[in-house]
């Protein structure tokens, strides 16, 4: 079979360009430590509220035994319960998130805590937040006609708790 010259050199250029963008995306992944979620854990949406982990009582923030801490979260049409967060800087932080109704997300800009919250699953990040501040977690999938105000405050505090 005869392939033109030209033809030849535009399949080169072609393939080099697939090889150098796979190897682009697999050095910044494993550079940047970004991967798909790892945890598919499944809960039931409609029962949150009859107990378990994401019942009122249990929300909020943890101190575990190893000084690390536990936040558990819920978003719902329109905003993140509770409504603000509190965790110490340069401590190791596990966020276990649930959905109520559809499909959410949580962003706190400058860090690398964002995640989708997809009603039926749990969402767990875990992360150090390396820079006390104030930031403000905000819903980045379109939920519904309150999601411009679905946000809430997290705070990295400077001292140990
Ligand atoms: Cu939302």
């Amino acid at each position: 079979m005869h392939i033109d010259s030209t033809e030849k050199k535009w399949i080169y250029i072609s393939v080099v360009m697939t090889i150098g963008i796979v190897a682009l995306l697999t050095f910044s992944a494993v550079s940047f430590n970004i991967h798909p979620p790892s945890n598919v854990e499944k809960i039931d949406s409609n029962r949150l509220h009859l107990g378990g982990e994401f019942s009122e009582d249990n929300l909020g923030v943890k101190q575990n035994a190893d000084g690390s801490y536990s936040v558990t979260m819920i978003a719902a049409r329109y905003g993140f319960y509770p409504q603000r967060i509190e965790v110490p800087v340069n401590t190791p932080i596990k966020i276990r998130i649930a959905s109520f109704d559809v499909l959410h997300g949580i962003h706190a800009p400058f860090t690398n805590f964002n995640t989708m919250i997809v009603p039926g699953y749990i969402s767990e990040v875990n992360t150090t937040f390396t820079k006390a501040g104030e930031y403000p977690l905000f819903c980045n999938e379109f939920c519904g006609l309150g999601h411009d105000h679905m946000w809430s405050k997290l705070i990295v505090s400077e001292a140990e708790k």
